[in-house]
């Protein structure tokens, strides 16, 4: 009888329609986002502009992500390899390589796929990728990462097969809807280890420079990559670079939302199961929190972050105001059900908690306190949120929430 009831508990919780939000978080009050740290309260736009927003900047620079640097010395850009025949003549690819340097010693290899039905340029998805270009897709023209890129790369890094993150780029169904899609491998940019910052674009853009708490890390590093990329598109005829959206999974959602926060052009911001350190509130400590972000990956934020490890009551932000970042422009959260570690209830209150900026420039937002259910997507205003069923991933679901999400706002 015990075990039968016990049997129907567990049962009954697991019916809950989004059983994580029923777990206890730390309680915590957020920082008002309209609130100076002189305690002035912002009530302009323009006061939004010149005062708050570049005090929350100096924040997130000098405590989170660290300082990233400006332009590189020598960008330009050397097309590999074009053919307009890509997904039986769908699309056109475009493999480029976008060097940071004159002599090529620094550069990332750009996969761009356009729709060849065009009239005009056309809107964009831009976004870093974790296995190599090839690994994205079953297109056999793709290049595979070539042995001296490889070289750099961790330690007994494994080159994967083609197609084995595919799923999470939905390239024919995105090209359908009218849209460019550009990726390229995130450890092109500066590889995903802790050597002390001695490789990657830091070598290139800090030399022997001595580093402090402030200094810019990984994060930064793969954010400021996506931004070469964007001056690439800028450059492209095909491309409408005013409408481009910037995308993340995971740890390079992470990087899609400072992206967004530093640069202005990214039209749309979306944030794919970013979690810890990306859209969920950190004073929630709940699934990853900062001590162990921090000490698990020690390369990915400035060293300044840690003073918060284990104090994030004690920040004098939180995550949401990384979503005020990119007021007034369109911004999308998106959790899966079983990524607790992510904490999708904190990844939705972000929204939440960022509203009010869009509000002051005349925007709705999401304020509902309830947090919605399984695959029912919410759009308000200039917000957009869903809770995908399933694993910590990106699959075709959440490309069709951000296809009809950037139809609104790019087209
Ligand atoms: C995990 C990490 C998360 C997230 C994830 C990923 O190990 O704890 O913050 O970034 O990796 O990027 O897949």
């Amino acid at each position: 009888m015990r075990n039968t009831l016990r049997l129907i508990a567990v049962a009954l919780l697991l019916s809950l329609p989004f059983a994580v939000s029923a777990q206890p978080a730390n309680p915590y009050e957020l920082p008002d986002p309209l609130r100076m740290e002189d305690g002035r309260i912002v009530r302009t736009k323009r006061q939004w502009i010149k005062e708050r927003r570049p005090e929350l900047m100096e924040m997130l620079r000098s405590q989170m992500f660290g300082r990233e640097p400006g332009q590189a010395p020598d960008l330009h850009f050397t097309v590999l390899e074009e053919s307009p025949d890509a997904f039986g003549g769908l699309a056109t690819r475009k493999q480029v390589k976008v060097s940071f340097d004159k002599d090529e010693n620094y550069y990332l290899i750009l996969l761009m796929y356009v729709p060849n039905d065009r009239k005009g340029p056309v809107p964009a998805f831009l976004g870093a990728n974790f296995k190599g270009n090839h690994a994205t897709t079953t297109d056999p023209a793709v290049l595979m990462p070539t042995p001296e890129k490889l070289a750099t790369y961790a330690p007994g890094y494994v080159v994967e097969d083609r197609n084995t993150n595919g799923h999470r780029w939905e390239y024919e169904y995105i090209l359908k809807h009218g849209y460019a899609v550009a990726t390229f491998c995130y450890n092109d940019v500066d590889p995903d280890f802790h050597d002390g910052f001695h490789n990657g674009v830091h070598q290139l853009m800090d030399g022997d420079k001595p580093r402090n708490g402030e200094s810019w890390a990984t994060i930064s590093a793969w954010a400021w990559g996506l931004s070469r990329c964007l001056d690439f598109l800028e450059a492209q005829k095909e491309i409408d670079a005013r409408k481009v959206a910037v995308i993340g999974h995971s740890r390079l959602g992470k990087t899609s939302l400072w992206a967004g926060a530093t640069d202005q052009r990214f039209a749309l911001v979306i944030s794919n199961d970013s979690g810890c350190s990306g859209a969920a509130i950190a004073r929630r400590k709940f699934g990853e929190t900062l001590d162990v972000i921090n000490k698990n990956f020690p390369h990915w934020f400035c060293t300044n972050y840690t003073a918060y490890n284990g104090r994030e009551e004690k920040m004098p932000w939180d995550q949401h105001e990384l979503i005020a970042m990119i007021a007034p422009r369109p911004v999308y959260v998106a959790s899966a059900s079983e990524d607790s570690w992510a904490d999708p209830v904190g990844e939705y209150f972000s929204l939440v908690g960022a509203a009010s900026v869009y509000n002051l420039f005349g925007y709705e937002g999401i304020t509902d306190r309830t947090v919605p259910e399984i695959e029912h997507p919410v759009v308000v205003g200039r917000m957009g949120h869903h809770i995908r069923r399933g694993e910590h991933n990106v699959r075709l679901y959440d490309w069709q929430q951000y296809v009809s999400f950037a139809d609104r706002f790019l087209k």
